[in-house]
């Protein structure tokens, strides 16, 4: 093929809606073109890259043991409806009707396909284990496709699904399958981190890690600590708090010494940083107050002034399917209290308490009562402590969770793979059982394993352009494909 017939035309600027630097060079060296919002052609030169990603995490599959077939894209509603999803996911499920007018989906994921291929196909211990896999395209509505390919709606993954007959199976395909993620991204070139993770909507009884390219465009936060190898979601990361400003100059500070609450008048002051400002107080002596709806129930959260809230460990804490923060009209129907001046003390509220606002000496909290706040606030003494519990986000700088030593750093991170623990939450309601050695029947136990093969395409590229990258593209996209193709020899 000559140089001039290739199909490649590059642009010298790229569309101004472009914000993402992999984004922006993709679409000036001609390697993707968009049909429309989150939806792309590979032109010749991506596509030559997203085949390499392809042989790369196919070999590393066939290695691992996993066996590659293909399910359809076009999916029965009724699989959806016996498994319980159907009504969960909203518009992001992409839904259309055949011409009998009878009720499909495209696939954003195929757990119900593969468990129920599985349920039909499998019905002894002898024929278990089995990791099938498949390297598709997935269909998910996003409200807000960007950044190319890091978010599209149709995008290609490889999905994975382990079928074993215990828990140690699982155990033992998870670390084989987690084993060939470190592989692969090795193999693509990337800097990467394997994070706990939240299992998020998709449930599952095991653990569950996400995979990480360090990347400043990334979506999640990525906290790590300096000394050993703890890494986590945000989303799921613990710390050991460092001590208030309050309870270091007291260090000394028994609870007898604190002396009663006071309230004192604090017109408009309604934020941590207002309370700063007019009380000279640091914010980490501060217990701040947030009211959630989760589900039906209201509760107040109480977490030091220097630190934000988790709502997903909230979330999880109450077992609730949604959560929200209370609106102001709410707040004030449900405890009479205006915004700015909530508190623990005396609130009719189920106040729940981070363990970092537990442990401080005394504090200063809204006092209920419009334009006023206490001060001397003792938790334990002056409010329950009876639903204490990890409700905040990790700090930079807190101290790490597993090590003595280390403390947490945040990175950006792009999710490029994704491995899940699932149980029996599957193939318990799709019926995916098997006869044991004693003819007894069991429910098999299932993991899932993703990666985002074509949102690897652009976490390389958000890696490793140079700063002339926007200058030679045809030369930048040479350096691409020699990058990929040098490390999938
Ligand atoms: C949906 C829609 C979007 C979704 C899902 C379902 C994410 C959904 C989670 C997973 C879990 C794993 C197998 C491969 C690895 C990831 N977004 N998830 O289940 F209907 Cl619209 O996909 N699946």
């Amino acid at each position: 093929m000559r140089q001039n017939q290739l199909m490649l035309s590059t642009l010298r600027e790229s569309p101004g809606d472009a914000e993402a630097i992999s984004h922006q060079l993709m679409l000036r060296a001609g390697y993707i073109r968009q049909v429309a919002a989150g939806i792309y052609t590979y032109m010749p030169l991506g596509r030559r890259v997203l085949r390499k990603v392809e042989e790369i995490v196919r070999e590393e599959m066939d290695r691992a043991g996993a066996q590659e077939l293909l399910m359809p894209a076009l999916q029965p509603a009724e699989l959806w409806k016996e498994s319980g999803r159907y009504g969960v996911y909203g518009p992001e499920l992409m839904r259309l009707q055949d011409r009998h007018e009878r009720e499909f989906a495209l696939g954003p994921t195929h757990e119900e396909v593969i468990t129920t291929l599985v349920r039909n196909e499998i019905n002894s211990y002898r024929r278990l284990p089995v990791t099938l896999y498949q390297i598709q395209t997935k269909f998910r509505d996003e409200r807000r496709p960007r950044f190319g390919l890091l978010r599209g709606r149709e995008f290609l993954m490889k999905d994975a699904y382990s079928f074993d007959t215990d828990w140690e199976g699982l155990d033992a395909s998870y670390q084989r399958m987690y084993k060939a993620y470190h592989r692969i991204f090795e193999r693509c070139g990337l800097n990467f981190r394997a994070v706990e993770a939240d299992a998020g909507a998709i449930g599952g009884e095991g653990g569950t890690h996400e995979f990480m390219a360090l990347a400043d465009i990334g979506e999640d936060t990525i906290a790590a600590c300096t000394h050993c190898g703890y890494s986590a979601n945000l989303e799921k990361a613990t710390s050991r708090a460092t001590t208030s400003a309050g309870s270091q100059a007291h260090a000394h500070n028994q609870a007898a010494s604190v002396p009663a609450i006071e309230k004192f008048h604090t017109p408009s002051i309604r934020t941590i940083d207002q309370l700063v400002q007019s009380v000279g107080a640091a914010a980490s002596d501060i217990l701040k107050t947030v009211v959630f709806v989760a589900d039906e129930q209201v509760v107040a959260v109480v977490v030091r002034g220097d630190h934000e809230i988790n709502e997903l460990k909230v979330k999880h804490y109450l077992g609730a399917e949604n959560i929200a923060i209370a609106d102001a009209e709410t707040v004030l129907r449900l405890t009479g209290v205006p915004t700015g001046f909530i508190g623990p003390v005396g609130l009719t509220l189920s106040v729940l308490v981070d363990q970092a606002a537990a442990e401080l000496a005394s504090g200063i909290a809204g006092a209920n009562e419009g334009d006023y706040h206490y001060r001397n606030v003792q938790p334990g003494r002056d409010f329950e402590l009876s639903r204490t519990g990890d409700f905040r986000n990790a700090a930079e700088g807190d101290c790490c969770p597993s090590c003595a030593d280390g403390t947490l750093q945040f990175y950006r991170g792009i999710e490029v793979g994704h491995v899940f623990k699932l149980g029996t939450k599957y193939s318990e309601k799709l019926g995916a059982q098997f006869l044991d050695a004693a003819g007894k029947s069991q429910t098999m136990i299932m993991g899932c394993y993703g990666i985002g093969v074509s949102r690897v395409l652009s976490a390389v590229v958000e890696q490793h352009y140079d700063a002339n990258g926007t200058g030679s593209s045809g030369q930048w996209g040479l350096r691409l494909i020699r990058c990929i193709s040098f490390q999938s020899r």
